[in-house]
């Protein structure tokens, strides 16, 4: 499966959630798949999708999807532990794995060597779910504590345009979603 093909599936599957996406390519595919004010487009801070994804989860009451990569947990692995003891009811953590830094070039991450759910098992968390073929959310949505979900997805990058939102319009009109209503 493709990444812009997890990442369609997943979305297909939502309903009104927040998602907070990872740096670079999957932030592309994502609002080309399907572009929301629901969806807050990381730029620049790689590794940090799954922290700011967190915080959201703890001040307010909508389910968050985080969006990750493997090469952006590995870089904040210290998330995980600070996700599990914190224990938001309403954080589901999607990493969309390809063993790689995808979107700069597909050097391989220590995720080729490291089995990421295996990493969060060991930290404690509960809800895991592993997807290679078809990704399946129904359980996932009934679940009311953190969810960590490990996506294996193939190298490369759909041929998408760049997201032409300016950063701050993306950060305001999320922003007024979460608070606006
Ligand atoms: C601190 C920092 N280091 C490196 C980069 C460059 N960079 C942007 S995206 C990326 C790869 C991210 O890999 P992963 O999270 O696995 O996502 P993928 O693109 O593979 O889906 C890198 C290295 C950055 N933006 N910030
Ligand atoms: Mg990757």
């Amino acid at each position: 499966m493709e990444r812009i093909e997890a990442i369609q599936k997943i979305t297909e599957q939502l309903n009104d959630e927040l998602i907070i996406c990872n740096i670079g390519f999957p932030s592309r595919e994502l609002y080309a798949v399907k572009d929301s004010p629901n969806n807050f487009y990381m730029l620049g801070s790689m590794g940090m999708a799954s922290s700011i994804g967190l915080g959201l989860a703890l001040a307010q009451k909508r389910r968050v999807v985080v969006l990750d990569g493997d090469g952006s947990l590995l870089m904040n692995l210290g998330s995980l532990v600070t996700i599990f003891n914190q224990k938001p009811n309403n954080l589901i953590l999607v990493i969309l794995d390809n063993g790689c830094y995808g979107s700069t070039g597909s050097q391989c991450s220590y995720a080729s060597t490291v089995n990421l759910s295996r990493v969060a098992e060991a930290v404690g968390f509960k809800n895991l779910f592993l997807f290679w073929n078809e990704i399946d959310f129904s359980e996932i949505l009934n679940i009311n504590e953190s969810i960590f979900v490990h996506v294996k997805v193939e190298k490369g990058n759909a041929d998408v345009p760049v997201i032409d939102i300016e950063p701050e319009d993306i950060k305001s009109r999320f922003i007024e979603e979460v608070i606006g209503r």
